[in-house]
């Protein structure tokens, strides 16, 4: 088991304090290597247009921030925790720069096309999948073996070691260095196709920042539970290698709720049916008991999560599996009735009619689901949501059909609620399929083609494809 879990090079990108980042290049006289906080457009006031190339330095301002520079956190600035005001009394020179905004709600596309650039980058020398809007996995095992095998064995040194971490049995490493100088007998298989994937990380980051100015930080194992782990263990502008012999000090005291797929209310149920609150005490249940709690098919996936194996593959995907946009309602501003529900479905589905063109002129696709997700924040951290989705077949790309067959799903559930309202509203499209060569825009933007078939999801029009509840981050949304 353990050869088989040592057989590939799987690295997790996250961008450091990435809109922050988006906005020091844009500006670089002004904001670069400054105390920078990125903040959400005032939800109460003027709903003013500001494109990406507009000054939108406001320094009065007291919204919420969603990004902050490294810079402004090491004078204290936290995210979450503070508006524009308290963050300015804490760093008086921190710089507030508004999110551009459009369609009355942010403009998420600058910093869309900026991942993009990086990701493009990154994918050079292996499978890329594209996660969110700053972050990617990475299967670099073939590019690895090859240089593994052109250095006689020997794993590559990284161009640099600056701020390169290992994992090992012991927890991490001071200097990484000793790490790669111990007596070749020390050296397991896996741990050199890692390290030789690190030097190429090195490499990779380095060329990221030479090409488009932007630092990332990255976590090199054998799959993507534990590289995603590790790319935010020693942020920013750092990576850490995990080899298996350094998992098991990782997960011990690791809490559940950090593992990727157990944050929400399946992970909850684990530890409260079981009576923990760590990765390490899951690791102590028999693959019968859990069994007996979570039959046989989760059993099995939470035995080999708890250990840190994990299969699942990289695929290769630069381009999202779905376009999604979707507003937050604070406050005063909660919805609470089916009209402000079609107003504002009508102004998403301008943005998302903008997108899915341009996405088709560059992509030769298109989508054929339409989803829409409302929710309720959870608490005050505006973190996580009680969200539920329903989805149909997408008949028409444009604002006002794409509206009416979002809010004739919101009106359906809304009819079972008894006093309902809505603070976070997204539509998406997904499934895409190429399109029928010759197919005019036109033509597609007025009447779509044949409806998917009876076993597409969403296949009947307006029927209900989903619900989902459970805890949604919202600002990874492609
Ligand atoms: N974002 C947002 N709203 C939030 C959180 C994040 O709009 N509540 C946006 C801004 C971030 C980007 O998503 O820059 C990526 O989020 P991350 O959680 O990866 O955080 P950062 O990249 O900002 O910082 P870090 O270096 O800690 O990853």
């Amino acid at each position: 088991m353990a050869e088989a879990q040592a057989n590939r090079a799987i690295v997790h990108v996250d961008l450091d304090a990435f809109y922050a980042q988006v906005e020091q290049h844009r500006d670089p006289d002004r904001l670069l290597g400054k105390p920078v906080a990125v903040i959400q457009y005032n939800p109460y006031g003027d709903l003013k247009s500001y494109k990406p190339e507009d000054d939108r330095v406001f320094n009065s301002s007291n919204g919420s921030l969603i990004a902050v520079s490294y810079e402004a956190r090491a004078a204290g600035v936290k995210r979450g925790a503070m508006r524009g005001d308290e963050a300015r009394k804490v760093c008086p020179e921190l710089q507030l720069v508004q999110v551009p905004t459009a369609n009355a709600k942010a403009d998420l596309t600058h910093y869309r096309d900026s991942g993009k650039q990086v990701m493009d980058i990154l994918g050079r020398l292996g499978t890329c999948e594209r996660a969110s809007i700053d972050e990617c996995y990475l299967d670099l095992t073939v590019e690895a073996r090859k240089r593994l095998s052109a250095a006689a064995g020997h794993p590559p040194r990284p161009t640099s070691f600056e701020r390169v971490h290992v994992c090992t049995e012991q927890g991490p490493v001071e200097d990484a260095r000793d790490w790669w100088d111990r007596n070749d007998q020390s050296w397991g298989d896996g741990e050199r196709l890692l390290a030789t994937t690190a030097a190429i990380m090195v490499e990779l980051r380095a060329a990221v920042r030479a090409e488009l100015g932007y630092t990332c930080s990255a976590g090199i194992a054998h799959n993507k539970i534990l590289a995603k782990l590790a790319s935010g263990m020693h942020k920013p502008m750092a990576e850490t290698v995990v080899p298996l012999a350094g998992v098991p000090h990782l997960l011990e005291s690791l809490p559940v709720s950090k593992l990727r797929q157990l944050g929400g209310k399946f992970g909850n149920s684990v530890m409260s049916k079981l009576g923990i609150s760590t990765v390490g005490e899951l690791a102590t249940f028999s693959l019968a008991k859990l069994d007996a709690h979570f039959g046989e098919q989760n059993a099995r996936w939470l035995h080999n999560l708890a250990r840190g194996f994990d299969e699942e593959e990289v695929q290769q995907r630069t381009l999202p599996k779905s376009l999604s946009c979707g507003k937050t309602f604070q406050g005063p501003n909660t919805l609470r009735k089916l009209e402000p529900v079609l107003k504002w479905l009508g102004e998403l589905g301008k943005e998302l009619e903008t997108r899915i063109a341009t996405d088709r002129a560059a992509n030769s696709r298109e989508p054929r689901l339409l989803t829409v997700q409302f929710g309720r924040a959870k608490g005050k951290g505006w973190r996580e949501w009680d969200s539920s989705s329903r989805s149909t077949a997408l008949q028409k790309c444009d604002a006002a059909s794409m509206a009416k067959s979002a809010h004739e799903l919101v009106k359906r559930w809304a009819a079972n609620e008894q006093a309902w309202t809505i603070e976070s509203l997204f539509i998406s499209v997904s499934n895409f399929v190429p399109i029928p060569t010759g197919t005019s825009i036109t033509r597609f933007l007025k009447q779509r083609g044949p409806a998917p078939s009876a076993s597409e999801p969403g296949s009947s029009a307006l029927a209900v494809q989903s619900t989902e509840k459970g805890k949604v981050k919202q600002k990874k949304a492609l």
